[in-house]
């Protein structure tokens, strides 16, 4: 019995350091990531933005006191060079080994579009957690749907969109045709957008960007109440992090529609590719972190400002097991003497 609570009062300390200690770590790294990208803004060049983005988010990651491990990021490793799925990230794996063992998603810049056109939106974004504790959800389509904590067990990923939107709407206690419902804008989605016109509801069309949008609809005040239609998969086990935070819900589904990947998902043991997944199936973890910075403005934080005597970020990070959320604004300082700080 006492060995018992010894090990896991160790187990705990261990994913206490996660969430108290390496939150503020994460932040640093999206933070950098958010300033490299923001410099390629509206040069046209998405592959440059992403690049930029994924060197320094690698770089910075490396000085962070962990064993991490990537478990969704730039693709296979024969793929990606770099924040590839199963490279081993952090400080901790050169010292001996006492560091917390980390699982890692990534998405250096989601919305690559956005920064490559200065279109608001844009964000460096990663979820961690303690091992096991994010699904390694393959690279293919997945349908979503994201909702607040108010709408959480009322949605159905099968049922009729208009009957959605109904539940949704007599949650927020408003008329569905006060709902905003964003969705990317793509002709995947036409008959999604139809059934939503259809049904009375108002809609955000977006070019690029479904993780920060399914963010905004868990937040109340930001003018979005639901996200429907299908984006990456890597990107919905990223939302299902924040949604854990926030104690929204994404329900999804793969989408499994050609022979390779049938084969792929098998190969990772998925039997069941039908599956309805909730936040907590794409994302298990009990000790979640999840840390984004804006690159352009967005619904909940601003994009990356320069200023001449340094740059201003905003950023958001959560922890689930302890309960917070940080909006957190920093100022990195140019190094000059003289170099002065605005409020
Ligand atoms: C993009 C991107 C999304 O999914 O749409 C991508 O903007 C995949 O969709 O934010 P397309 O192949 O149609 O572009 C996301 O990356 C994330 O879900």
């Amino acid at each position: 019995m006492a060995t018992h609570s010894t090990k896991s009062t160790a187990a705990s300390n261990l994913e206490n350091i996660m969430e108290f200690e390496l939150a503020l770590e994460f932040v640093r790294v999206v933070e950098d990531a958010a300033i490299a990208s923001a410099h390629t803004m509206g040069q046209g060049d998405r592959h440059k933005a992403d690049q930029v983005a994924t060197e320094t988010m690698r770089d910075t990651m490396e000085k962070v006191p962990m064993r991490g491990t990537i478990v969704i990021g730039e693709g296979e490793r024969d793929e990606a060079p770099m924040l590839y799925i199963g490279e081993q990230v952090g400080a901790g794996w050169k010292d001996g080994g006492k560091l917390p063992m980390v699982d890692i998603a990534v998405d250096p810049l989601e919305g690559t579009n956005l920064c490559a056109t200065g279109s608001p939106g844009a964000i460096t974004v990663l979820a961690a957690s303690e091992k096991g504790g994010l699904l390694n959800a393959p690279d293919c389509y997945m349908e979503k749907l994201v909702v607040g904590p108010q709408c959480k067990g009322v949605v159905d990923l099968d049922a009729p969109v208009a009957e959605n939107l109904k539940a949704i709407a007599r949650r927020l206690t408003r008329d569905v045709s006060d709902l905003v419902i964003v969705v990317l804008e793509r002709p995947r989605h036409e008959k999604l957008i139809d059934e939503i016109r259809t049904a009375g509801a108002r809609i955000r069309l977006i070019s690029d960007g479904d993780l920060s949008a399914g963010i905004a609809a868990a937040v109340v005040g930001t003018g979005v109440h639901a996200v429907m239609g299908s984006g990456g998969a890597p990107e919905g086990v990223i939302t299902a992090a924040a949604m854990r935070c926030l104690n929204g819900e994404i329900l999804a589904r793969l989408v499994i529609n050609t022979p390779e990947l049938e084969e792929r998902i098998k190969k990772m043991g998925i039997a069941d590719k039908n599956k309805i997944y909730t936040s907590k199936d794409l994302a298990p973890g009990d000790h979640l972190v999840f840390a984004a910075t804006g690159v352009t403005d967005g619904a909940l934080m601003k994009g990356v400002r320069f200023f001449g005597d340094g740059t201003r970020t905003s950023s958001i990070v959560m922890t689930r097991h302890s309960g917070k959320v940080r909006f957190v604004e920093s100022i990195h300082l140019a190094k000059r003497p003289d170099v002065k700080v605005r409020f």
